[in-house]
């Protein structure tokens, strides 16, 4: 297992539309096992493939583990199957966007279908914080990041704050 870079923006590879997985195999539970990890070490409770430059629709979520216990989540071609008219606004935030947090609006209740860690296919619901996640996770597979859901003054302003700490943290030349 190994704790793997997190891209931010604004880079490309973030935009990408990842690929379905075709089998799940001990490869791809290799790079599952890497995803955690890598989202433990970032304090996250989610994170898409892509996050780590891989473009697989694949998805790793732990929304207890703060509270102490790990109760990873894995999904394989993720999909929603219904979603409620009913909305939940949720502060969001994203390891590729760090430090910046907003408000976004998604149906608070989803019904998924997805591959579990040993291919198993599975069909449940989400509400709340775990519908919140999934569907955040799911844009990360299209190429979007939620500040895609703010308005243009507030996402160029996020772009802005990410790229200003990208700079501080290259050491001065000389
Ligand atoms: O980068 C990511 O996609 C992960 C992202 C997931 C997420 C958080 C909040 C709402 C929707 C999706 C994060 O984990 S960012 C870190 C964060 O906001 C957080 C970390 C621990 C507990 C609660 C939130
Ligand atoms: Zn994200």
């Amino acid at each position: 297992m190994a704790v793997r870079d997190i891209l931010t923006i604004p880079d490309p590879r973030l935009k990408q539309v990842s690929k379905p997985v075709d089998k799940v195999d001990d490869a791809l539970r290799d790079l599952m096992d890497d995803m955690l990890e890598s989202m433990y070490a970032a304090d996250g409770i989610g994170l898409a493939a892509i996050q780590i430059g891989e473009p697989v629709r694949v998805i790793v979520m732990d929304l207890d583990w703060g509270k102490g216990e790990r109760k990873p989540r894995y999904f394989v071609n993720p999909e929603i199957l219904d979603a409620s008219e009913s909305k939940l606004p949720y502060e969001e935030g994203c390891l590729s966007v760090p430090s910046v947090y907003d408000e976004v609006e998604r149906p608070d209740h989803v019904r998924l279908k997805y591959l579990d860690y040993n291919g198993k296919e599975v069909i449940e619901d989400a509400e709340g914080l775990y519908a919140v996640c999934i569907q955040h996770e799911m844009d990360h597979l299209e190429g979007v990041l939620f500040i895609d859901h703010l308005s243009r003054l507030k996402r160029d302003r996020a772009v802005k704050r990410v790229k200003k700490l990208g700079l501080e943290k290259v050491p001065a030349a000389g």
